[in-house]
């Protein structure tokens, strides 16, 4: 029997993206971006090849752990500065640039650099914030993969404080653009899960 292209589109799940319907933003959710054995394959790479740095961050006159492991990878030179922090980009390695191409394909820009965050169990975490610094430029692209323990991801608007969460599960992608940084706070909540997560977050810096 012939196959009919429609179908094929149908049952080929990275094509299957959800316009998350929220005011003021442009984020699209692609559930299931990657299949389980490709995303087993990436986050063992990821936990045995990144170079994962407990970061310091200081609050009122004290210092405290970043409660997540982060590593930035990019091109030569990329300096990101965000929550009182400076990163040097270290080189792309293979694992990086091959999910940086697999999501390129649908994004219609080149990222020029990756923020890593290792969740170690529930008990890590982020808080609100928008990626919204200056070297992002006026409208910023970020381009979020996960993998493993599935988490909520939480959406808060800046004014009206309307919020929404999504479930990131293992696999997952998420493009966020336009305006979303503008409007928009996110954050992963603490949870009381176990497992480990690990995000990437692909953005294109000057
Ligand atoms: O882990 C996530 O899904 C979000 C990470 C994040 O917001 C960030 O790195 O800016
Ligand atoms: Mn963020």
């Amino acid at each position: 029997m012939r196959s009919r292209p429609y179908d094929s589109l149908v049952d080929n799940q990275e094509l299957r993206a959800t316009s998350i319907d929220l005011p003021e933003s442009d984020i699209t959710l692609y559930k299931h971006f990657f299949n389980e054995s490709e995303s087993r394959k990436f986050m063992v790479t990821l936990l045995d090849e990144i170079q994962w740095k407990q970061e310091r961050i200081s609050f009122y006159g004290k210092t405290y752990n970043l409660p997540r492991l982060t590593a930035w990878y990019g091109d030569p030179n990329k300096t990101y500065r965000y929550s009182g922090i400076t990163v040097q980009s270290l080189p792309w390695i293979a694992v990086l640039e091959e999910i940086k191409s697999k999501i390129e394909s649908v994004s219609r820009v080149k990222f020029n650099s990756v923020l890593l965050n290792r969740y170690r169990s529930g008990t890590d975490s982020v808080s609100w914030h928008s990626d919204d610094e200056c070297q992002l430029g006026r409208h910023p692209v970020i381009g979020s993969v996960s993998f493993g323990q599935s988490r909520r991801f939480k959406l808060k608007h800046k004014s009206t404080k309307q919020r929404r969460h999504l479930e990131l599960i293992n696999g997952s992608y998420l493009l966020m653009k336009g305006a979303t940084q503008d409007n928009w706070l996110h954050e992963i909540p603490k949870s009381k899960c176990q497992g480990e997560r690990v995000n990437l977050t692909f953005r294109v810096i000057s």
